[in-house]
């Protein structure tokens, strides 16, 4: 048997908290080093160990790897939808020579498994709007979705060349409470939470009827790691499963927050993100995923909202 050993790259970040500290729990605290290039996050600090590493220097991730005899990579690190439009060359050199790095280390240190996400943000304004299947025309207008959907197709070239076990899944926009998302277009659904209680109002930077694909953090993490501890042979999609949950609009989180926090008022001032948010579809079709490795999310618009206003800091029972 395997005895894993597990890196994640990016472990400061929105996701990268909270998978780590589920990994910890499944292969123990030990065997799941954190590393990102911000410090560590402190809800990771006393859970096990972090090291300080950038993914673009290769050679010191190599070294790593090597040393601490890792099995598995989760590499996490990337440039956002927003913040790529900011600086599309950093976006692009990030999300693609991170990438790189790791299916070139992996290859070579014949890794375990590697994963890596996707994003929603590969459609674009060309591609179905509404169950937006798995494959369909696929014309991403962000530098973000390019790199994304790149991304995806090394992915498949490193396992068809060169057996590479890496699975991936494009995730939709994710909210969580324990962790502060880092530049996207659908970070307005964690921000309109925090300011409701603190505030009871908030200014969205998308119009009330922009409908999105969402999924609530513990879903997002259950996924991720059911879909790496399926059966190798249930993975028939190599480059990212289309992955999904729920799909609601500034509008209708507005709404459902009102039922708890009558007083709060939702404002709109669309800025660049409304096109970013345009371009992409309204709800996604993810039956493959169904199909191939069992998924189902758990959560529903207010399932999620119950339990983020139940345990924010600023929250109330509800
Ligand atoms: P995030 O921005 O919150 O976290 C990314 C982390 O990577 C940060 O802590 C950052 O410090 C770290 N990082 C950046 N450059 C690095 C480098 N050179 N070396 C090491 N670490 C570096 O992002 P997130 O929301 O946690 O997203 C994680 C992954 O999931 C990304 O690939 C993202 O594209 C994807 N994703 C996220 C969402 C979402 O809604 N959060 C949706 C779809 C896909
Ligand atoms: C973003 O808005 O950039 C992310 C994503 C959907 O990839 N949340």
């Amino acid at each position: 048997m395997i005895k894993d050993k597990i890196l994640v790259i990016g472990a400061s970040g929105q996701i990268g908290v909270e998978l780590t500290l589920a990994l910890r729990k499944l292969y123990g605290n030990a065997n799941v080093v954190a590393s990102d290039l911000r410090e560590e996050n402190d809800l990771l600090k006393g859970s096990g160990p972090y090291v300080s590493l950038d993914v673009m220097n290769k050679e010191m991730l190599h070294v790593q790897v090597i040393r601490q005899n890792f099995t598995q990579i989760y590499l996490l690190a990337a440039i956002l939808s927003a913040t790529g439009e900011k600086n599309p060359n950093l976006a692009w050199s990030l999300n693609m020579q991170s990438l790189l790095n790791v299916l070139d280390i992996a290859r070579e240190e014949k890794l375990y498994k590697v994963y890596w996400p996707s994003s929603i943000a590969v459609f674009g304004p060309t591609s179905p709007k509404e169950n937006c299947p798995q494959q369909t025309i696929i014309e991403p207008t962000t530098v973000y979705g390019i790199s994304k959907y790149a991304g995806e197709f090394w992915c498949n070239y490193f396992h068809q060349r060169f057996g590479v076990d890496v699975r991936s899944m494009r995730y939709p926009g994710l909210i969580s409470y324990k962790s502060s998302p880092g530049g996207g277009t659908t970070d307005y659904a964690v921000e309109i939470f925090h300011e409701a209680l603190e505030e009871k109002k908030y200014t969205c930077f998308l119009k009330p009827e922009t409908y999105l694909p969402m999924m609530y953090m513990p879903d997002a993490i259950r996924g991720t790691i059911e879909l790496m501890e399926a059966p190798a042979d249930k993975i028939s999609i190599r480059t990212s499963y289309n992955f999904s949950a729920m799909s609601f609009s500034p509008a209708d989180i507005g709404n459902e927050i009102k039922k708890y926090i009558p007083e709060f008022s939702l404002m709109h001032n669309p800025d660049y993100r409304q096109a970013i948010a345009d371009s992409w579809p309204k709800s996604i079709d993810d039956s493959i995923a169904q199909n191939d490795w069992g998924w189902k999310p758990e959560y529903d618009l207010q399932r999620m909202t119950k339990d983020m206003l139940n345990n924010l800091p600023a929250g109330r029972q509800v």
